[in-house]
């Protein structure tokens, strides 16, 4: 099994704070965003879709997807649960999960890609050019914004993202509140629910993966 990683990038460092808090090492292999790495070969033809991260497998299959390289890893090693163990739990834990990666990280990047000079005519992943529009970052900016007040509000009613147990849920949230300082967006003071999390989540060692 091999990890197609880019240490700065967001969405490969769900993946890595997945295998530490699994207490998995695998062979790693970093692709170079910076240097267009994901656009030449080798790495092009494990993955058309041209992003990390990127898991391939003894057998040659690749599996892309940062919460579907998680749903995999959970699957070959269960311990510790990272997705709930009952019906119940996996749904609810689904459920918070796509809701940290659609609220979150695609307002970031709707903010970050159509903004920063090193995507210019790169607004979106992948092979095609889209130009960058200055008014989808303005919206990616206030729905970033958005998800701080509604991850706060809900960090209110519950200990953890998806309940009473650190899940998957946290680990995208997370990182997802790390990525918003690239939009210029952090938690502000009045965010005493989210700051109280992340302190708890800050603290576990695979923050730092
Ligand atoms: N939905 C994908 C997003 C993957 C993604 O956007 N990866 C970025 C790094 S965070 C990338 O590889 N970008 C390459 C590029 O911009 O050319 C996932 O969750 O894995």
């Amino acid at each position: 099994m091999r990890f197609y990683d880019y240490t700065p990038a967001p969405s490969p460092r769900r993946v890595r704070m997945f295998l530490a808090e699994k207490g998995l090492e695998i062979e790693t292999v970093q692709v170079d965003l910076a240097a267009g790495e994901e656009f030449r070969e080798p790495f092009v033809t494990l993955n058309p879709r041209c992003v990390v991260p990127l898991l391939e497998l003894d057998d040659g299959t690749c599996i892309g997807e940062a919460a579907v390289i998680c749903r995999y890893l959970e699957a070959v090693h269960p311990e510790p649960p990272l997705h709930g163990t009952t019906p119940e739990q996996r749904a609810v834990i689904e459920m918070w999960d796509r809701a940290m990666e659609d609220d979150g990280f695609r307002a970031v990047a709707e903010a970050v890609r159509n903004t920063s000079p090193a995507f210019a005519d790169r607004a979106l992943t992948g092979q095609e050019r889209y130009p960058q529009l200055p008014e989808l970052a303005a919206r990616g900016v206030r729905r970033t914004r958005q998800f701080m007040d509604d991850l706060d509000t809900r960090l209110g009613a519950s200990p953890f993202v998806a309940g009473d147990e650190f899940s998957i849920a946290d680990i995208t949230a997370f990182v997802c509140v790390g990525f918003a300082r690239w939009a210029k967006v952090k938690p502000e003071p009045r965010h005493a629910n989210l700051q109280r999390w992340h302190e708890v989540i800050a603290a576990r060692p695979s923050a730092n993966a």
